[in-house]
C-alpha cells in the first residue's frame, strides 16, 4: 500500500494533546468538581490551570496571539475537561463560541483590538444571541443598536448567556434594521467596561452550576463605531455560521461527559459484588455497558468529522454540525442515565459523580439550539 495514504485516525499532535489535557483534568480539574457543583461555584482552579496550559482558547490564530490549533484539537480539549467536570468545559467552549464571529466576520482591527487578551488568558468571551422571546427564533430579537455619530448605542436584554460576568467580552447581535428582518441584524462586539452594560443574577439551574448563566444588559450602551463584527446586517448570518462550527464543540463536551460516566460505571461494575458475584459477570450488566460504550464512540466518530470538515471551511456544515451535536447529546442523556442505573441507590446520590453527570448532560441537549431546532435544520438540508 503506498504510504502516502495516512490511515483514518487522529494525528500524533491531536493524540498527545488529549494525553496533556486528560493529564491536566485528572490532576487539577476533576478533584474540584464536586465543590464546584456542590456550592455553584466558577472553577477558579480550572480557569488557572487551563489559561496556565494555554488550553483556554487553543484556536486562537499564531498572528493574534494564539497556538493556531484547529476546530478538531478545540474539541478534544474540551471533551476531555468535560470527561472531569462539564462547568469547567465551559471555559474553553464559551471562548470558542464567543470569538468565532470574530474569528469567521471581523476585520483584522477588530480580532487586534480583542483576540490578544483572550489568547493571553487577561479576558474571556461570551456569546449573546437569546432573548427571552427569541430562543429557537433567534430572528425575533429586539434587542437594538443605532448609530450616534461615530459610535452605536445598544439597547436591550440578551439571557442565558453562559460565563457572563466573568467574561470581559461579549459578541451582541441586535437589530439594526427592523424592516429586513433577519439581513437586518448586525454583530457587535461589547466590552463590559463600556457604559450602559451590566449583568443581571445568577439563573438557579439544574446542571453546569459552576458555569454562571446570566441575563446581559445593555442601557444606552456606548460602542466604537468599529466594534462591528463584519458588515452591517450580516449579523445573523454570522451567527448561524458560528453555530454550524460550534455545535460540534457541544457534541465534544457531551462524548467527554459521558465518557466520564461511563468510566465511573466500569469501575463500579467490576468492584461490586450482589448474589456472591461482580455485577461485571452478569451479562444484562454487560449488554448495558457494551451499549453505552459504543454509543460514546459512534458520536465521538461523528463530532470528530463535523469539526474537521468545519476546519476544511467546507460551506455546508448544517447538517453534519447539528447531526454531531444532537447524536452526542442524546448520547450523553442516555449514558449517563443509564450510568447512573448501574451504580443504583448509590448512582443516585452526591456520594459519586455519575448524577451531576446526569444533571450535566441535559443541557447538551437544549443549548446551542434544542436538538429538535437541530432536527430541522438536518431536515432543511436534506429536503431543500
Ligand atoms: N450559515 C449562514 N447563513 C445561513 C445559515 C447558515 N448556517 N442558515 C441560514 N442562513 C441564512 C439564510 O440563507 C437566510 O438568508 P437569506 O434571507 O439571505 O436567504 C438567513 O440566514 C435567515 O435564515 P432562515 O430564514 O433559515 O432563518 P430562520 O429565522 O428560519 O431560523 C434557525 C433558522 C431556526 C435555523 C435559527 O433561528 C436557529 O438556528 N435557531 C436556534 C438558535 C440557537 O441555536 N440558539 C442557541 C443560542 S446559542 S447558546
Amino acid at each position: 500500500m503506498n504510504s502516502e495514504f495516512d490511515s483514518y485516525r487522529l494525528s500524533d499532535e491531536h493524540e498527545a494533546l488529549r494525553e496533556a489535557v486528560r493529564d491536566l483534568a485528572t490532576k487539577e480539574i476533576a478533584p474540584h468538581a464536586a465543590d464546584v457543583d456542590e456550592e455553584g461555584r466558577y472553577p477558579t482552579e480550572a480557569r488557572d490551570a487551563l489559561t496556565r496550559a494555554g488550553f483556554h482558547a487553543v484556536i486562537i490564530p499564531e498572528e493574534y496571539g494564539g497556538q493556531g490549533a484547529d476546530e478538531l484539537a478545540g474539541c478534544i480539549v474540551i471533551e476531555e475537561v468535560a470527561r472531569a467536570c462539564a462547568s469547567s468545559s465551559l471555559i474553553p467552549a464559551v471562548n470558542g463560541l464567543g470569538m468565532t464571529p470574530i474569528l469567521l466576520s471581523a476585520s483584522d482591527d477588530v480580532k487586534k483590538q480583542v483576540l490578544p487578551s483572550i489568547a493571553s488568558g487577561e479576558a474571556m468571551i461570551s456569546y449573546g444571541l437569546s432573548e427571552r422571546e427569541a430562543g429557537s427564533d433567534a430572528a425575533a430579537m429586539k434587542t437594538r443598536a443605532r448609530r450616534d455619530g461615530d459610535d452605536w448605542i445598544i439597547d436591550g436584554t440578551k439571557c442565558w448567556i453562559t460565563n457572563a460576568g466573568e467574561s470581559s467580552w461579549y459578541t451582541v447581535m441586535a437589530v439594526t434594521d427592523p424592516e429586513k428582518k433577519a439581513n437586518g441584524i448586525s454583530a457587535f462586539v461589547v466590552h463590559s467596561d463600556d457604559p450602559g452594560f451590566s449583568v443581571g443574577p445568577k439563573e438557579r439551574k439544574l446542571g453546569i452550576k459552576g458555569s454562571p448563566t446570566r441575563e446581559i444588559y445593555f442601557e444606552g450602551c456606548r460602542i466604537p463605531g468599529d466594534r462591528i463584527i463584519g458588515a452591517e446586517g450580516t449579523g445573523f448570518k454570522t451567527a448561524l455560521r458560528t453555530l454550524d462550527h460550534t455545535r460540534p464543540t457541544i457534541g465534544a463536551q457531551a462524548i467527554g461527559i459521558a465518557q466520564g460516566a461511563l468510566d465511573v460505571a466500569i469501575d463500579y461494575v467490576k468492584e461490586r459484588k450482589q448474589f456472591g458475584t461482580r455485577l461485571a459477570d452478569f451479562q444484562g450488566l454487560q449488554f448495558m455497558i457494551a451499549d453505552m460504550a459504543m454509543k460514546v464512540e459512534a458520536a465521538r466518530q461523528l463530532v470528530y468529522v463535523a469539526a474537521s470538515r468545519a476546519e476544511r471551511g467546507e460551506s455546508d456544515l448544517g447538517f453534519i454540525s447539528s447531526a454531531a451535536k444532537t447524536m452526542a447529546s442524546d448520547t450523553a442523556m442516555a449514558v449517563t442515565t443509564d450510568a447512573v442505573q448501574l451504580l443504583g441507590g448509590a448512582g443516585y446520590t452526591r456520594d459519586f459523580p455519575v448524577e451531576r453527570m446526569m444533571r450535566d448532560a441535559k443541557i447538551t441537549q437544549i443549548y446551542e439550539g434544542t436538538n429538535q431546532i437541530q432536527r430541522m435544520v438536518m431536515a432543511r438540508n436534506l429536503l431543500r
